[in-house]
């Protein structure tokens, strides 16, 4: 569905920076507590000019097995260099659609695929004097905007969080759960806000043995419940899926095209959370949002706190038609008081922007760059 061919790059240097970002609170999942957004940074340097793209893992192999100094070695390593050497004009310059197939022999480490090919993708983008959204497909020019809340003290102090993010605008709410925060934590949203699009998030913290306990969600009339099982646990989900009202939603177990498809083939899902990083970039993430699109299977997009280049991303891939449920892109502020773009994105009546200009659509903020990077490397051919 991507519209017609992008002009290949000729990669000189790969640029790559871990950044430290505060965010503005704790984030709270399942799978532990995140005071810093740790994150890296990609500047494709190319005749034409840079490309930027962001690698999408957190410091620890919690949400998947992916993380950020496991990332930053298989890009030095082994990533990289497959895409300086295949980016020399005697090997031929590098298109954008080629760079999954370069590193596809690499196995996993698909949320550094994503931000190199994103990378790369922004520099031909901006060379043909192009956006993104247009690339890929998008169809609106805002979207509604879902905010992900994390697991608080208490369903009380839960409540009070909820209200904040209701009051700025946000259209939809998704509470982390975890055994224990569970039914109460759902039971005192909904008492305190009646009939608000409300979902939740379980980042595997269940097996089928919590199906009892699960099934108890089904009186608040959720969207959907995220996640529930393992990554692997297809059957089970399927099983699970047909033990609930709620719909099941699938994250982490999509993790390509191929799993996408296993997944309706076998009911395991009846909605689909796309995230670029998780499925190795942005052009698999359109593949899914065709897949499911035909299937009929609503699809939202979802997020990783990412900084203001993956925000402005994911706002592009969020504009496509198959996209019919809110997702997690909510505004820069949400996480970051000093995001490193130099017009983040805002909220503006439960609706985000999407970036038209070329590339990803927004500039990078070269001082807030600098002052959130705690290492930089430059790989050159
Ligand atoms: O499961 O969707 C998730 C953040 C980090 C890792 C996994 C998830 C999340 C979120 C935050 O829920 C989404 C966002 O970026 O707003
Ligand atoms: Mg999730």
């Amino acid at each position: 569905m991507t519209a017609s061919a992008l002009p290949p790059v000729a990669l000189q240097a790969v640029e790559l920076r871990v950044l430290h970002l505060p965010l503005v609170a704790p984030f709270t999942t399942s799978f532990g507590t995140e005071t810093v957004r740790e994150v890296i940074v990609v500047r494709a340097r190319t005749a034409d000019g840079d490309g930027w793209g962001e690698i999408v893992t957190q410091h620890a192999p919690l949400y998947s097995s992916e993380y950020t100094h496991g990332a930053w070695d298989v890009a030095q390593r082994f990533l990289v260099p497959a895409l300086l050497e295949r980016g020399t004009p005697a090997s031929g310059l590098l298109r954008p659609e080629a760079v999954a197939g370069v590193l596809e022999p690499f196995v996993g480490h698909r949320m550094v695929k994503a931000g190199l090919e994103l990378a790369v993708l922004d520099a031909s983008l901006r060379a043909a004097g192009r956006s993104l959204a247009a690339h890929l497909g998008a169809v609106h020019e805002t979207i509604p905007s879902g905010v992900s809340v994390g697991i608080q003290r208490d369903p009380a102090a839960l409540v009070d969080v909820v209200r904040g993010y209701l009051d700025e605008g946000y259209v939809r709410i998704k509470i982390k759960i975890k055994p224990g925060r569970d039914v109460a934590d759902t039971a005192a949203v909904r008492a305190a806000f009646g009939d608000i699009p409300l979902q939740v998030d379980a980042n595997s913290a269940y097996t089928l043995a919590d199906a009892d306990t699960l099934a108890e969600l089904d009186r608040f009339g959720l969207l959907l419940i995220e996640q529930p099982l393992q990554e692997d646990d297809i059957v089970d989900h399927a099983t699970l899926a047909r033990r609930l009202r709620t719909p099941v939603c699938l994250d982490e177990s999509i993790t390509s095209l191929k799993a996408a498809r296993d997944a309706l083939a076998l009911n395991a899902a009846s909605v689909v959370n796309i995230k670029a990083g998780r499925v190795g970039g942005y052009l698999e993430a359109v593949r899914i949002h065709d897949l499911c699109r035909e299937a009929g299977v609503p699809v939202w997009c979802g997020g990783m706190l990412e900084t203001g280049i993956g925000r402005a991303a994911n706002a592009a891939l969020a504009a496509l038609p198959g996209f019919t449920l809110p997702g997690d892109v909510s505004a820069s502020n949400r996480f970051y008081a000093r995001d490193i773009v130099t017009e983040p994105i805002v909220l503006e009546d439960g609706r985000v922007r999407v970036p038209t200009g070329v590339g990803i659509g927004v500039e990078i903020d070269a001082a807030a760059l600098d002052e959130a990077t705690i290492e930089r490397v430059e790989l050159r051919r």
